[in-house]
């Protein structure tokens, strides 16, 4: 019973023992002065001692243990990104009907093959979102939101004029109500309005693939950052009519951050944390949902030409996209197609709720790591590796390989 224990842990060791400490420190105070038969000193001691907290606490609002469920003011335009404290008990009430995958990971290799078609068509998409539990890190578990039971959610892939037909399912087991708004929609909030589905319920969306270009999509069911943060988001390629140069090979990789009330690496079930989610400071910055969600998925060979669909699910931080060890040939910046692509780049920025294509061909065997170049990240779960095989090139490279040297 671990989930239990780690809610009694929450509820009382984190909130109310504060709360208990404090009264029982007021309580001791006046006593120790009873002691002195000063009823007068002890009442005006109480008074200072209650007078001081009021000062601290009136201003400063209440400390972070009480925010959470109820008291978290916020201004955004429709729900706050608490969970609404119903739907916590529910949480407990059912937490065996939830199904518990292996791996969250979507599998970075897992990327549909280049559409081969040369006329537009109708595109059928069916989605389901899907409440699961699963290890973000070694002994961390999470529940997350899903669309297909993974994070990212499927990659799709369509054709620039495609009409696309997108049915989305709310699994019966869901606790909440989810959506779909994907950033290759032209229309009212990204299809999100027409796609708002309860536990159990289906609706379908129809749009026009109008721009080509590698978009985001995401969940935006109210709190739509909570929804985010839980890990609804993934990618949809809007391939240019010409198609996109040929690669041998494709990777999707999706950053994202979760924010629980457990410190980075606290084991047991982990509560989402609202407050940290509006400061910006999450616990976990992951590649593909997990720590270790890109490992031993991704790999190629020298002379390959490799093409890595990056997206950023957010919500707050902005990646910079960075391959240690590699110089990516072309980027197309902020998944911009249609216009010349940058080359030979470093780094380069993926916006939250944004995405970027970077290509490069392979000339040394090695492990590549796969960041966020603000590294601090790496600490939290951002990195994954690319593993190339074959022939050394020591015209190119030369040098004794050290495991744990750098990089
Ligand atoms: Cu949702």
């Amino acid at each position: 019973m671990d989930w239990i224990a780690t809610l009694l842990s929450y509820v009382f060791v984190q909130t109310l023992g504060l709360f208990i400490a404090y009264v029982a420190a007021g309580i001791f105070i006046y006593l120790v002065l009873r002691k002195l038969h000063s009823k007068w000193m002890a009442v005006s001691l109480l008074v200072v001692f209650l007078g001081v907290s009021i000062f601290f606490y009136v201003p400063q609002g209440l400390p972070h243990g009480f925010e959470y469920p109820f008291f978290l003011k916020t201004f955004g335009p429709a729900e706050g990104p608490v969970l609404p404290f119903g739907n916590v008990l529910q949480f407990f009430r059912k937490i065996g009907n939830f199904e518990r995958p292996s791996d969250i990971a979507h599998d970075p290799a897992d990327v549909p093959p280049p559409i081969e078609r040369t006329e537009s068509a109708t595109v059928d998409i069916e989605i389901t979102t899907k409440e699961v539990i699963a290890e973000m890190a070694p002994g961390v578990y999470l529940n997350y939101w899903t669309f297909d039971g993974t994070v990212p959610g499927p990659f799709l892939r369509v054709r620039e004029g495609d009409t696309v037909r997108l049915t989305l399912t709310n699994d019966p087991t869901s606790l909440h109500h989810h959506s779909i708004d994907l950033h290759a929609v032209t229309g009212p909030g990204g299809g999100a309005v027409a796609t708002n589905v309860a536990p159990g319920e289906s609706k379908t969306l129809t749009f026009k693939a109008l721009n080509p270009g590698l978009f985001v999509y995401h969940c935006a069911h109210p709190n739509v950052a909570n929804h985010m943060a839980h890990g609804m988001y993934g990618l949809i390629l809007v391939e240019p009519a010409e198609g996109l140069p040929k690669v041998d090979k494709e990777f999707y990789v999706m950053q994202g951050e979760f924010y629980t009330t457990g410190n980075l690496g606290k084991k047991g079930i982990q509560i989402f944390d609202a407050e940290s989610m509006l400061g910006g400071k999450p616990q976990y910055v992951v590649f593909n949902g997990r720590t270790g969600g890109l490992s031993g998925k991704m790999s190629a060979n020298v002379g390959e030409k490799v093409r890595l669909f990056v997206g950023n699910g957010g919500v707050n931080l902005i990646s910079s996209f960075h391959v240690i060890g590699e110089i990516f040939d072309s980027v197309y910046p902020e998944a911009a197609i249609g216009s010349e692509p940058h080359r030979n780049v470093q780094s380069t920025i993926v916006p939250a709720g944004g995405a970027s294509i970077v290509e490069f061909g392979l000339e040394v065997p090695g492990n590549y790591v796969l960041v966020d170049h603000a590294l601090a990240r790496l600490d939290r779960g951002a990195w994954g590796v690319l593993r190339v095989e074959g022939e050394a090139d020591p015209t190119i490279f030369k040098g004794e390989i050290e495991m744990g040297g750098g990089h």
